[in-house]
């Protein structure tokens, strides 16, 4: 050993022992922004748009290159986040309508459920998307279940997205600031009287849709589905990112002397995208730009509430998305216009909805430092993945029924190895296999592009193979010349359909 590789031994001493000092049920922040694409972030090689503040995330912690979530859409993937299940074994778990029943069965040992039974304060603010009651719920009663019957102590959320009715905050059973005298309705089939939509009354518009998103008009919005009354509990687009971000400091603060659990939903960068004025116009790319620079600053204030409190070594902090990202998702903001060189996707082909990479190859960070190494990581994850690691963070014995797909890969997220999974099923219309850098998408019916979007699908009437490795941007088809992977590659997909394996 020479004179510098002696130096080290005090130096990583230190380090084992930060390490060994590990708080055994650390607080956990999840911070998931909707339709941020891999490129999105600055730290993942673009510089069109500079996020300084999830970069320094980066900076501090474990950058991953080939995280996904399970989908190319937000429902599925939030699914899959909370349950540990592949979503696309259960019917029903697509995108769904603003008054869609909880799609999670109360009583199932969600991440949240299992981490409550440990000690953990949990909590959810931001976009929700799981579905809110049974049938037929009526908003102006208690709401449930939902979120609180699925393991958070505490929740602050929207039912669907920004873009869906109804356009109200619930908080824990109830519709936040809601005056009894103006109940809410709330409809998926047909308009309340003559109340303005987009379709009837363009003029009230202040955003216009590109595509869709022309029913009920709430301030100046027109959105999907049908809402009248809660006059005074109707949200205001420009002061959600702050509000969130409020809620999740005020969470973080109560519960600073025992470990707890935040899952911050943000809504950006997803439609409508109408940050508050004092982003307006800032990033040159457009509102889609400027609300990636809100999420950024949304981010940072979180990380410094934890940091202030003194609890930064205390806590991971994950970050990262529910699917690719897409520029036109159905309103007029310019988003294609102003894109300029900026690659929301990164290398990858395809976005959000897509069987291609880019529908679910999303950025993930984590950041815990004195425990997590700086660096980069290219091993294979996802957040299929989520409920079995973090289980396993807060000290809990596996449990096959909380993460029927998810593996336990805490020593990759904490940086000890490198070896993530093998393979793993990717969903955009329909599904895809990765195995190691191999990716497989079968012959499937329907359209290559989505016209509105201008997204391609990954269908194709016959099979398609790539290397990823060789090239990431899945432009050469190997099927034909390794028809034997193909099979091979076919029969696994088939068996993982079957069941976990
Ligand atoms: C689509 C919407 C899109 C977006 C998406 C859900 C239209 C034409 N398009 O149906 O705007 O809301 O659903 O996005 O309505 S997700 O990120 O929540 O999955
Ligand atoms: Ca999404």
């Amino acid at each position: 050993m020479n004179r510098f590789h002696w130096l080290l031994v005090p130096v990583l001493a230190a380090f084992a022992a930060l390490r060994a000092a590990v708080p055994a049920t650390p607080n956990i922040v999840l911070v998931v922004a909707d339709d941020l694409g891999w490129g999105d972030a600055s730290c993942y090689g673009g510089n069109s748009l500079k996020t300084p503040r999830i970069d320094r995330l980066a900076h501090e912690g474990l950058r991953f290159t080939d995280a996904h979530s399970t989908s190319a859409t937000c429902t599925p993937s939030r699914y899959a986040l909370l349950t540990g299940e592949y979503p696309w074994r259960r019917p029903g778990t697509g995108i769904l309508p603003g008054d869609a029943p909880l799609i999670i069965e109360p009583g199932r040992p969600t991440l949240p459920a299992r981490l409550k039974r440990a000690g953990y304060a949990t909590g959810v603010v931001g976009k929700w998307h799981l579905g809110l009651g049974a049938t037929n719920l009526d908003w102006n009663t208690e709401i449930k279940p939902g979120p609180l019957e699925v393991g958070f102590d505490h929740a602050f959320i929207m039912a669907a997205t920004g873009d869906r009715v109804p356009c109200v905050y619930v908080e824990d059973h109830r519709v936040a600031h809601l005056d009894p005298s103006d109940p809410i309705r709330v409809s998926y089939l047909a308009p309340f009287g003559d109340e303005p939509t987009g379709k009837t009354r363009p003029d009230l518009l202040s955003l216009h849709p590109s595509h869709g998103h022309d029913q009920t008009i709430v301030r100046g919005i027109s959105r999907i589905g049908f809402m009248t009354g809660g006059q005074s509990a109707r949200w205001d687009d420009t002061t959600m990112s702050d509000t969130f971000r409020r809620k999740a400091e005020e969470f973080i603060g109560r519960h600073a002397g025992h470990p707890f659990f935040l899952y911050l939903a943000l809504h950006e960068p997803h439609v409508p995208r109408v940050p508050h004025p004092r982003f307006a116009g800032k990033s040159g790319l457009g509102p889609r730009g400027d609300a990636i620079l809100q999420a950024d600053e949304a981010v940072g204030a979180v990380v410094d509430t934890i940091d202030r409190l003194g609890l930064a070594a205390d806590t991971l902090v994950l970050f990262t998305s529910d699917n690719g990202a897409v520029l036109d998702d159905g309103y007029r903001d310019d988003a294609v216009a102003k894109a300029g060189n900026h690659r929301p996707n990164g290398p990858w082909r395809g976005g959000k909805y897509s069987k291609f990479e880019a529908g679910t190859r999303v950025p993930l960070l984590a950041r815990w430092p004195g425990h997590i190494r700086p660096g980069t990581s290219a091993a294979l994850v996802c957040q299929v993945d989520f409920p079995a690691t973090l289980a396993a963070l807060a000290g809990l014995p596996p449990d096959r029924a909380a993460s029927p797909d998810g593996r336990n890969l805490l020593p990759v997220l904490l940086g000890d190895s490198r070896e993530g999974r093998d393979h793993l099923v990717e969903q955009g219309q329909g599904l895809a296999l990765r195995e190691r850098s191999w990716k497989y998408i079968p012959a499937a019916q329907g359209s290559a592009r989505l016209a509105q979007t201008g997204i391609e699908t990954g269908n194709a009437p016959g099979p398609q193979l790539y290397d990823l490795e060789a090239d990431p941007g899945e432009t050469r088809n190997l099927a034909a010349e390794q028809a034997e992977r193909v099979a091979r590659l076919a029969a696994r997909l088939e068996a993982l359909r079957r069941g976990p394996p």
